[in-house]
Protein backbone atom coordinates (compact mmCIF):
# COMPACT_ATOMS: atom_id res chain seq x y z
CA UNK A 1 0.00 0.00 0.00
CA UNK A 2 1.22 3.75 -0.89
CA UNK A 3 2.13 6.29 1.66
CA UNK A 4 0.72 9.78 1.21
CA UNK A 5 2.77 11.90 3.62
CA UNK A 6 4.05 15.48 4.13
CA UNK A 7 6.90 17.19 5.99
CA UNK A 8 4.80 20.50 5.89
CA UNK A 9 2.66 18.58 9.64
CA UNK A 10 5.66 19.84 11.48
CA UNK A 11 4.48 23.53 11.04
CA UNK A 12 1.64 22.79 13.37
CA UNK A 13 3.61 22.59 16.48
CA UNK A 14 4.09 25.03 19.34
CA UNK A 15 0.22 25.40 20.64
CA UNK A 16 -1.54 24.45 24.15
CA UNK A 17 -5.22 23.46 24.60
CA UNK A 18 -7.17 23.53 27.69
CA UNK A 19 -7.56 20.31 29.63
CA UNK A 20 -8.92 20.36 33.57
CA UNK A 21 -8.35 23.90 33.86
CA UNK A 22 -4.85 24.35 32.76
CA UNK A 23 -3.62 24.90 29.04
CA UNK A 24 -0.54 22.22 28.52
CA UNK A 25 0.96 21.18 25.37
CA UNK A 26 -1.41 19.62 23.03
CA UNK A 27 -2.18 15.86 23.01
CA UNK A 28 -2.28 15.84 18.93
CA UNK A 29 1.68 16.50 18.39
CA UNK A 30 4.17 16.35 15.79
CA UNK A 31 5.97 13.56 16.94
CA UNK A 32 2.95 11.32 16.49
CA UNK A 33 3.31 11.52 12.66
CA UNK A 34 7.40 11.09 12.87
CA UNK A 35 6.96 8.02 14.90
CA UNK A 36 4.35 6.48 12.22
CA UNK A 37 6.65 7.42 9.35
CA UNK A 38 10.01 5.29 10.96
CA UNK A 39 7.36 2.35 11.54
CA UNK A 40 5.75 2.31 8.14
CA UNK A 41 9.11 2.90 6.24
CA UNK A 42 11.07 0.94 8.54
CA UNK A 43 8.25 -1.77 7.19
CA UNK A 44 9.37 -1.20 3.72
CA UNK A 45 6.16 0.66 2.90
CA UNK A 46 6.53 3.35 -0.13
CA UNK A 47 6.12 7.11 1.04
CA UNK A 48 5.33 9.69 -1.56
CA UNK A 49 4.72 13.64 -1.45
CA UNK A 50 0.82 14.52 -1.60
CA UNK A 51 0.14 16.92 -5.26
CA UNK A 52 -1.06 20.33 -4.68
CA UNK A 53 -4.18 21.16 -3.60
CA UNK A 54 -5.30 24.64 -3.76
CA UNK A 55 -7.73 26.05 -0.91
CA UNK A 56 -10.46 26.29 -3.85
CA UNK A 57 -10.16 22.53 -4.12
CA UNK A 58 -11.99 22.51 -0.20
CA UNK A 59 -14.94 23.91 -1.48
CA UNK A 60 -16.48 20.69 -1.99
CA UNK A 61 -16.40 20.68 1.78
CA UNK A 62 -16.05 23.42 3.38
CA UNK A 63 -17.28 27.39 3.32
CA UNK A 64 -15.42 29.77 1.57
CA UNK A 65 -15.29 32.41 4.59
CA UNK A 66 -13.96 29.12 6.85
CA UNK A 67 -11.50 28.41 5.04
CA UNK A 68 -10.43 32.31 4.28
CA UNK A 69 -10.78 32.66 7.60
CA UNK A 70 -8.38 29.20 8.61
CA UNK A 71 -5.24 30.84 5.47
CA UNK A 72 -5.45 34.04 7.36
CA UNK A 73 -6.68 33.89 11.11
CA UNK A 74 -2.88 33.63 12.41
CA UNK A 75 -1.09 36.54 10.27
CA UNK A 76 -3.90 38.92 11.63
CA UNK A 77 -3.25 37.78 14.90
CA UNK A 78 0.22 38.98 14.12
CA UNK A 79 -0.64 41.61 12.41
CA UNK A 80 -2.14 42.64 15.20
CA UNK A 81 0.50 42.85 17.61
CA UNK A 82 -0.09 39.71 19.13
CA UNK A 83 2.15 36.22 19.26
CA UNK A 84 1.75 32.78 19.91
CA UNK A 85 -1.15 30.48 19.44
CA UNK A 86 -5.06 31.52 19.28
CA UNK A 87 -7.59 29.76 21.29
CA UNK A 88 -11.57 30.94 21.33
CA UNK A 89 -12.56 31.95 24.65
CA UNK A 90 -16.48 32.54 23.21
CA UNK A 91 -18.55 30.51 21.33
CA UNK A 92 -22.29 31.08 19.68
CA UNK A 93 -23.81 28.44 21.77
CA UNK A 94 -27.60 28.35 22.16
CA UNK A 95 -29.47 31.01 22.30
CA UNK A 96 -26.90 33.03 20.48
CA UNK A 97 -26.50 34.48 17.09
CA UNK A 98 -25.16 32.16 14.35
CA UNK A 99 -25.99 34.23 11.62
CA UNK A 100 -23.76 36.77 11.41
CA UNK A 101 -19.95 36.79 11.58
CA UNK A 102 -18.49 39.02 13.80
CA UNK A 103 -15.73 41.47 12.19
CA UNK A 104 -13.43 40.89 15.10
CA UNK A 105 -10.60 38.54 15.25
CA UNK A 106 -11.85 36.57 18.75
CA UNK A 107 -15.22 37.07 17.74
CA UNK A 108 -14.89 35.30 14.50
CA UNK A 109 -12.25 32.65 15.74
CA UNK A 110 -15.03 31.59 18.40
CA UNK A 111 -17.58 31.49 15.58
CA UNK A 112 -15.67 29.34 13.43
CA UNK A 113 -14.56 27.04 16.43
CA UNK A 114 -16.32 24.79 18.97
CA UNK A 115 -13.71 24.04 21.23
CA UNK A 116 -10.26 26.10 23.39
CA UNK A 117 -8.15 22.56 22.68
CA UNK A 118 -7.57 23.22 18.73
CA UNK A 119 -4.85 26.05 18.37
CA UNK A 120 -4.13 27.90 15.41
CA UNK A 121 0.07 28.87 15.39
CA UNK A 122 1.70 29.91 12.56
CA UNK A 123 2.02 27.01 10.41
CA UNK A 124 -1.56 25.77 11.10
CA UNK A 125 -2.80 26.38 7.35
CA UNK A 126 0.00 25.34 5.92
CA UNK A 127 -0.17 21.44 7.47
CA UNK A 128 -3.79 21.53 7.17
CA UNK A 129 -3.87 22.28 4.20
CA UNK A 130 -0.58 19.33 3.42
CA UNK A 131 -2.91 17.13 5.06
CA UNK A 132 -5.96 17.25 3.16
CA UNK A 133 -3.46 17.15 0.24
CA UNK A 134 -2.35 13.90 1.57
CA UNK A 135 -6.02 12.49 1.63
CA UNK A 136 -6.86 13.82 -1.65
CA UNK A 137 -4.18 12.30 -2.79
CA UNK A 138 -4.76 9.21 -1.72
CA UNK A 139 -8.31 9.38 -2.75
CA UNK A 140 -7.25 9.91 -6.36
CA UNK A 141 -4.08 6.91 -6.09
CA UNK A 142 -7.42 4.62 -5.44
CA UNK A 143 -9.34 5.92 -8.07
CA UNK A 144 -6.62 5.16 -10.36
CA UNK A 145 -6.86 1.86 -9.83
CA UNK A 146 -4.38 1.01 -6.65
CA UNK A 147 -6.09 -0.91 -4.57
CA UNK A 148 -5.14 1.05 -0.92
CA UNK A 149 -3.69 4.13 0.48
CA UNK A 150 -2.41 5.51 3.08
CA UNK A 151 -2.61 9.46 4.19
CA UNK A 152 -0.70 9.90 7.34
CA UNK A 153 -1.30 13.58 7.69
CA UNK A 154 -1.57 15.64 10.30
CA UNK A 155 -3.25 17.43 11.54
CA UNK A 156 -6.36 15.03 11.77
CA UNK A 157 -10.06 15.91 10.10
CA UNK A 158 -13.18 14.21 11.33
CA UNK A 159 -13.94 17.08 14.01
CA UNK A 160 -13.89 19.19 11.49
CA UNK A 161 -17.64 20.03 9.60
CA UNK A 162 -18.85 22.38 7.07
CA UNK A 163 -17.57 25.84 8.71
CA UNK A 164 -16.53 24.43 12.32
CA UNK A 165 -12.87 23.39 13.50
CA UNK A 166 -12.44 21.75 16.59
CA UNK A 167 -10.82 18.43 18.11
CA UNK A 168 -7.65 19.40 16.84
CA UNK A 169 -9.07 19.50 13.18
CA UNK A 170 -8.98 22.15 11.02
CA UNK A 171 -10.27 21.17 7.14
CA UNK A 172 -11.78 17.16 6.91
CA UNK A 173 -9.25 15.13 5.52
CA UNK A 174 -11.55 11.78 5.23
CA UNK A 175 -14.40 14.16 3.93
CA UNK A 176 -12.57 15.54 1.17
CA UNK A 177 -11.03 11.98 -0.07
CA UNK A 178 -14.48 10.91 -0.01
CA UNK A 179 -15.60 13.70 -1.92
CA UNK A 180 -12.70 13.59 -4.32
CA UNK A 181 -13.78 9.89 -4.88
CA UNK A 182 -17.38 10.76 -5.85
CA UNK A 183 -15.75 13.88 -8.25
CA UNK A 184 -14.07 10.76 -9.96
CA UNK A 185 -16.72 8.67 -10.64
CA UNK A 186 -17.68 6.17 -8.12
CA UNK A 187 -21.42 6.72 -7.20
CA UNK A 188 -21.25 5.49 -3.41
CA UNK A 189 -18.58 6.06 -1.11
CA UNK A 190 -18.93 5.11 2.65
CA UNK A 191 -16.81 6.58 5.34
CA UNK A 192 -16.18 4.16 8.17
CA UNK A 193 -14.73 6.21 11.23
CA UNK A 194 -13.07 4.32 13.71
CA UNK A 195 -11.32 6.71 15.88
CA UNK A 196 -12.60 6.46 19.65
CA UNK A 197 -14.45 10.14 18.98
CA UNK A 198 -17.22 10.84 17.33
CA UNK A 199 -16.35 12.22 13.70
CA UNK A 200 -19.39 14.79 14.23
CA UNK A 201 -17.85 17.04 11.21
CA UNK A 202 -18.05 14.32 9.10
CA UNK A 203 -21.28 13.11 9.72
CA UNK A 204 -21.95 17.11 9.57
CA UNK A 205 -20.75 17.53 5.81
CA UNK A 206 -22.83 14.46 4.46
CA UNK A 207 -25.82 14.13 6.92
CA UNK A 208 -28.50 15.08 4.04
CA UNK A 209 -26.60 13.24 1.00
CA UNK A 210 -27.28 9.45 0.39
CA UNK A 211 -24.30 9.30 -2.11
CA UNK A 212 -21.74 9.05 0.77
CA UNK A 213 -22.71 6.45 4.06
CA UNK A 214 -21.42 7.51 7.00
CA UNK A 215 -20.77 4.69 10.27
CA UNK A 216 -19.24 5.84 13.51
CA UNK A 217 -17.79 3.34 16.00
CA UNK A 218 -16.93 5.57 19.00
CA UNK A 219 -16.78 6.09 22.91
CA UNK A 220 -20.46 7.27 24.19
CA UNK A 221 -21.54 10.79 23.98
CA UNK A 222 -23.11 10.52 27.44
CA UNK A 223 -19.67 10.93 28.60
CA UNK A 224 -17.09 11.72 25.84
CA UNK A 225 -15.48 13.89 23.90
CA UNK A 226 -17.11 15.37 21.48
CA UNK A 227 -20.37 15.28 23.65
CA UNK A 228 -23.21 16.84 21.97
CA UNK A 229 -22.85 14.56 18.83
CA UNK A 230 -23.26 10.75 18.21
CA UNK A 231 -26.13 9.40 19.54
CA UNK A 232 -27.36 5.73 17.91
CA UNK A 233 -30.49 7.78 17.01
CA UNK A 234 -28.35 9.83 14.41
CA UNK A 235 -29.08 8.73 11.68
CA UNK A 236 -29.22 11.60 8.70
CA UNK A 237 -32.19 13.83 7.46
CA UNK A 238 -33.54 14.72 3.87
CA UNK A 239 -32.52 12.83 1.13
CA UNK A 240 -29.69 11.17 3.71
CA UNK A 241 -32.08 9.94 5.83
CA UNK A 242 -30.41 6.11 6.57
CA UNK A 243 -27.31 7.31 5.20
CA UNK A 244 -25.40 7.46 8.85
CA UNK A 245 -25.05 5.12 11.52
CA UNK A 246 -23.62 5.47 14.52
CA UNK A 247 -22.61 2.68 17.10
CA UNK A 248 -21.58 4.52 20.74
CA UNK A 249 -19.67 1.90 22.68
CA UNK A 250 -19.62 2.10 26.81
CA UNK A 251 -16.52 3.72 28.17
CA UNK A 252 -13.59 1.67 28.60
CA UNK A 253 -14.96 -0.91 25.75
CA UNK A 254 -12.72 -3.42 25.02
CA UNK A 255 -12.24 -5.87 21.97
CA UNK A 256 -15.52 -8.31 22.41
CA UNK A 257 -17.61 -5.57 22.69
CA UNK A 258 -15.95 -3.48 19.87
CA UNK A 259 -15.58 -6.19 17.54
CA UNK A 260 -19.42 -6.96 17.55
CA UNK A 261 -19.87 -3.05 16.75
CA UNK A 262 -17.53 -3.23 14.24
CA UNK A 263 -19.41 -6.32 12.37
CA UNK A 264 -22.62 -4.08 12.69
CA UNK A 265 -20.70 -1.42 10.76
CA UNK A 266 -19.34 -3.96 7.99
CA UNK A 267 -22.75 -4.96 7.10
CA UNK A 268 -24.07 -1.50 7.27
CA UNK A 269 -20.91 -0.68 4.81
CA UNK A 270 -21.66 -4.14 2.94
CA UNK A 271 -25.44 -2.85 2.61
CA UNK A 272 -24.52 0.02 1.12
CA UNK A 273 -22.86 -1.26 -2.16
CA UNK A 274 -19.67 1.47 -1.88
CA UNK A 275 -17.56 1.43 -4.73
CA UNK A 276 -15.13 2.95 -2.58
CA UNK A 277 -14.06 3.21 1.36
CA UNK A 278 -12.39 5.88 3.23
CA UNK A 279 -11.15 4.10 6.93
CA UNK A 280 -11.15 7.26 9.58
CA UNK A 281 -8.24 5.64 11.20
CA UNK A 282 -7.87 6.45 14.57
CA UNK A 283 -5.53 4.36 17.12
CA UNK A 284 -6.82 6.39 20.31
CA UNK A 285 -9.10 3.28 20.64
CA UNK A 286 -5.93 1.99 22.24
CA UNK A 287 -5.78 1.17 26.36
CA UNK A 288 -2.65 3.32 26.81
CA UNK A 289 -4.67 6.71 25.00
CA UNK A 290 -4.44 9.10 27.71
CA UNK A 291 -7.31 11.16 26.59
CA UNK A 292 -9.57 8.19 24.66
CA UNK A 293 -12.37 6.10 25.86
CA UNK A 294 -11.78 2.72 24.32
CA UNK A 295 -9.76 0.08 25.95
CA UNK A 296 -7.93 -2.19 22.64
CA UNK A 297 -4.76 -3.82 23.21
CA UNK A 298 -2.37 -3.77 20.43
CA UNK A 299 -3.21 -7.33 19.26
CA UNK A 300 -6.61 -6.26 17.87
CA UNK A 301 -5.10 -3.39 15.66
CA UNK A 302 -4.06 -5.97 12.90
CA UNK A 303 -7.46 -7.91 13.52
CA UNK A 304 -9.19 -4.58 12.92
CA UNK A 305 -7.12 -4.41 9.73
CA UNK A 306 -8.15 -7.75 8.66
CA UNK A 307 -11.80 -6.89 8.84
CA UNK A 308 -11.78 -3.65 6.96
CA UNK A 309 -10.07 -5.61 4.18
CA UNK A 310 -12.84 -8.08 4.35
CA UNK A 311 -14.87 -5.71 2.71
CA UNK A 312 -12.84 -5.80 -0.23
CA UNK A 313 -13.59 -2.30 -1.39
CA UNK A 314 -10.83 0.11 -2.72
CA UNK A 315 -10.00 1.59 0.29
CA UNK A 316 -8.12 5.17 1.22
CA UNK A 317 -6.76 5.18 4.82
CA UNK A 318 -6.70 8.50 6.49
CA UNK A 319 -4.72 8.98 9.72
CA UNK A 320 -7.12 10.79 12.43
CA UNK A 321 -6.36 10.71 16.09
CA UNK A 322 -3.76 8.63 18.67
CA UNK A 323 -2.14 9.82 21.52
CA UNK A 324 -0.33 7.03 23.04
CA UNK A 325 2.67 8.54 21.35
CA UNK A 326 5.10 5.59 22.33
CA UNK A 327 2.68 3.32 20.74
CA UNK A 328 1.45 5.36 17.54
CA UNK A 329 3.93 3.66 15.10
CA UNK A 330 3.14 0.13 16.38
CA UNK A 331 -0.34 0.05 16.44
CA UNK A 332 -1.10 1.89 12.88
CA UNK A 333 1.70 -0.34 11.38
CA UNK A 334 -0.84 -3.42 12.74
CA UNK A 335 -3.88 -2.08 11.19
CA UNK A 336 -1.74 -1.51 7.76
CA UNK A 337 -0.14 -5.03 7.86
CA UNK A 338 -3.51 -6.47 9.18
CA UNK A 339 -5.28 -5.29 6.07
CA UNK A 340 -2.56 -5.59 3.67
CA UNK A 341 -2.60 -10.16 4.57
CA UNK A 342 -6.41 -8.89 3.82
CA UNK A 343 -9.61 -10.19 5.51
CA UNK A 344 -10.90 -13.54 6.09
C1 LIG B 1 -8.89 13.61 16.23
C2 LIG B 1 -9.12 13.39 17.69
O1 LIG B 1 -8.92 12.28 18.17
N1 LIG B 1 -9.47 14.45 18.43
C3 LIG B 1 -9.73 14.33 19.82
C4 LIG B 1 -9.86 15.64 20.50
C5 LIG B 1 -10.10 15.49 21.96
N2 LIG B 1 -9.94 16.73 22.65
C6 LIG B 1 -10.55 16.87 23.94
C7 LIG B 1 -10.42 15.67 24.79
C8 LIG B 1 -11.09 15.82 26.11
C9 LIG B 1 -11.07 14.49 26.81
N3 LIG B 1 -11.13 14.58 28.20
C10 LIG B 1 -10.04 13.90 28.87
C11 LIG B 1 -10.47 12.85 29.78
C12 LIG B 1 -9.25 12.14 30.32
N4 LIG B 1 -9.59 11.08 31.17
ZN1 LIG C 1 -10.05 10.63 18.40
Amino acid sequence: MRVVHSPLHARHQGGKELHRGELVPCFESPARAELILEAVRRAGFEVSEPRALSAQELLGVHDAGFVDFLRTAHAEWRAAGKEGFMIPSAFPARGLRQDRVPAGLNGRMGFYCFDPGTPIVEGTWDAALAAAGCAVTAAELVAEGAPSAYALCRPPGHHAGHAVYGGYCFLNNAALAAQRLRELGLARVAVLDVDAHHGNGTQEIFWERADVLYVSLHGTPETDYPYFLGWADERGAGAGEGFTRNLPLPRDARWPEYAAALEEALEAVGRFGAGALVVSLGVDTFAGDPISPIALGAEHFPLLGARLASLRLPTVIVQEGGYAVADIGGNVLGVLNGFERGGD
